[in-house]
């Protein structure tokens, strides 16, 4: 997996926002750097809708050269040929999930300590994402607020695992993420729920890279 994929990594889910193709397409405009589906909770798609759906976002991921995800649905991310996918703690486990789908796609893991850092990346993880960082209201049974510490801990101690920060994220806060050791960070709101996603994409990636670049030296 090539990390750079990971600075500025959109999640969204048909849920998340009234027109989400055009969000996501405004998105993939201003330079979002990976996207993952994350079709979950009240109001998701279910069954054939949500393939149908899945298979729009891939076709316009496709179309911009940037890597499509897929939340937790190891069937759905197969049936697909997404590029890869994310599951958390409470799913298939990694190694499992890393047979289905072979070793060439993108398997992501959340993990909150480095005990679960080391398991994941032992068991094939490509990257982990860690948070929630700040407060956020995308996720309904979010964990308590960590902030960056953890993040730090596992930068530390697996330098060559990639981990990405996620929760409550927004350009005005992030650069403890990157400070920490971060390659990046996982946003639903700060795009989904912006009147400009695009503007809101390339300002905040900008602002990423400058933050990398400070933090690399
Ligand atoms: N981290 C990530 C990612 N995605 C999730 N859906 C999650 C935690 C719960 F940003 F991709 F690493
Ligand atoms: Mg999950």
């Amino acid at each position: 997996m090539n990390k750079e994929i990971l600075k500025l990594y959109f999640i969204m889910g048909s849920m998340n926002a009234k027109s989400p193709l055009d969000v996501l397409e405004a998105a993939l405009q201003g330079g979002i750097t990976c996207f993952q589906l994350r079709e979950k909770g009240d109001h998701s798609l279910q069954g054939n809708e949500k393939y149908l759906f899945a298979k729009k976002c891939k076709e316009l991921c496709q179309r911009y050269n940037v890597p499509f995800i897929i939340n937790d649905d190891v069937e759905l991310a197969i049936a697909l040929n997404a590029d890869g996918i994310h599951i958390g703690q409470e799913d298939e486990k990694a190694e499992v999930v890393r047979e289905l789908i072979g070793p060439t796609k993108i398997l992501g893991v959340s993990v909150h300590n480095p005990d679960e850092a080391f398991i994941a990346f032992k068991n094939g993880a490509d990257y982990v994402g860690m948070g929630p960082v700040y407060p956020t209201s995308s996720k309904s049974d979010a964990k308590a607020p960590a902030g960056t510490s953890m993040i730090k801990r596992v930068a530390q101690l697996y330098p060559s695992l990639p981990i990405v920060g996620i929760g409550g994220i927004t350009e005005s806060n992030f650069t403890p993420v990157i400070k920490a050791g971060g390659l990046g960070v996982a946003v639903i709101s700060a795009i989904a729920s912006s009147e400009q996603p695009a503007e809101i994409a390339k300002g905040f990636l900008e602002k990423i890279n400058s933050s990398l670049r400070r933090a690399r030296g």
